[in-house]
């Protein structure tokens, strides 16, 4: 297992384990707010581990006490809505969307407003037991505008997601994980593990199924069922083009584990 800490940037830390590689937000002074700066450097962290053939599966955490406490509000409180518009942040924010590997979020301490919606842009979440989630939007005179109204509502539904973006409440962990938003909680001190471990196991998967199989699972919040069928079935079909699916049936045949490519 090789562990290596890249010194590049300043707002974040990345590290590579075997074939996991993990971004940690790094502003403690401002408790991980997702200043553009941040947001520059961990769109770049991201995609260029999205990019290297030698990583699988992406963790992303943030600190003890605090995941992210939202997007800069000292930045953000006197713009414009012309400011706003033409800072042209989401653009950042599409691009870890567009991440063609799955992300699983680490969460520990506060995930609140941008950085909740941070969590919710990966693909899967473990957070510790004293992780609080929560879109406090409403209490500074807004509401989410990094995605909080539509994916909190795909995951828990109208009903809940009206009472807590409204009332601008947090949450807990273990509400969370009722309401179907994360994967498991766990003790605080193991959640990075946990999640590593998760990311250690699809990393271990063939490449290029664990690809169209992320794109396929999000092709169903933004199609009809039909079309989602569709999609999926061709890609189903794209997969025998691999060489890790002539590997991966030719191993079962033999009762012998297969040995992937990745190709
Ligand atoms: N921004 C800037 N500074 C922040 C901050 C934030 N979001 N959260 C905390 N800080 C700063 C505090 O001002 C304080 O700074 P100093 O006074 O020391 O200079 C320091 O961090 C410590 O904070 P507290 O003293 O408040 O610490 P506590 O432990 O008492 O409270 C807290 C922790 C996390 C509960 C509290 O700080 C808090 O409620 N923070 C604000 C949470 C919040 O309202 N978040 C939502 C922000 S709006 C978009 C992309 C993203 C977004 C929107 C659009 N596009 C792409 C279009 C996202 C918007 C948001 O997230």
């Amino acid at each position: 297992m090789s562990i290596s800490t890249s010194t590049q940037y300043q707002y974040i830390l990345v590290s590579q384990e075997g074939r996991v590689g993990t971004v940690q937000l790094n502003r403690p002074d401002a408790l991980n707010a997702l200043s553009p700066e941040l947001m520059q450097e961990l769109v770049e962290a991201l995609e260029a581990f999205d990019a290297d053939d030698a990583i699988g599966c992406m963790v992303l955490t943030g600190g003890e006490k605090v995941f992210a406490a939202g997007a800069d509000i000292k930045k953000m409180a006197s713009a414009s809505a012309m400011d706003m518009l033409l800072v042209d942040q989401l653009a950042r924010w599409d691009r870890i969307r567009k991440l063609h590997k799955p992300v699983v979020a680490a969460i520990n301490g506060y995930a609140l407003g941008g950085g909740c919606e941070l969590a919710m842009m990966c693909d899967m979440i473990i957070a510790g037991e004293t992780a609080k989630f929560g879109q406090p939007e409403i209490g500074i005179g807004v509401i989410p505008g990094a995605g909080g109204t539509q994916r909190l509502t795909r995951a828990v539904g109208k009903a809940k997601a009206m009472e807590l973006i409204l009332t601008g409440r947090q949450f807990s962990a273990q509400e969370a994980l009722e309401m179907g938003l994360i994967n498991k909680v766990v003790p605080a001190e193991l959640t990075i593990e946990e999640a590593k471990n998760l990311a250690k196991a699809i990393a271990e998967k063939p490449a290029i199924a664990v690809r169209l199989g992320k794109e396929a699972i999000l092709k169903a919040f933004d199609t009809t069922i039909e079309g989602g069928l569709d999609y999926e079935r061709k890609l189903f079909y794209l997969l025998f083009a691999s060489a890790d699916q002539k590997e991966g049936m030719q191993a079962f045949m033999e009762k012998r584990p297969p040995v992937w490519t990745h190709s």
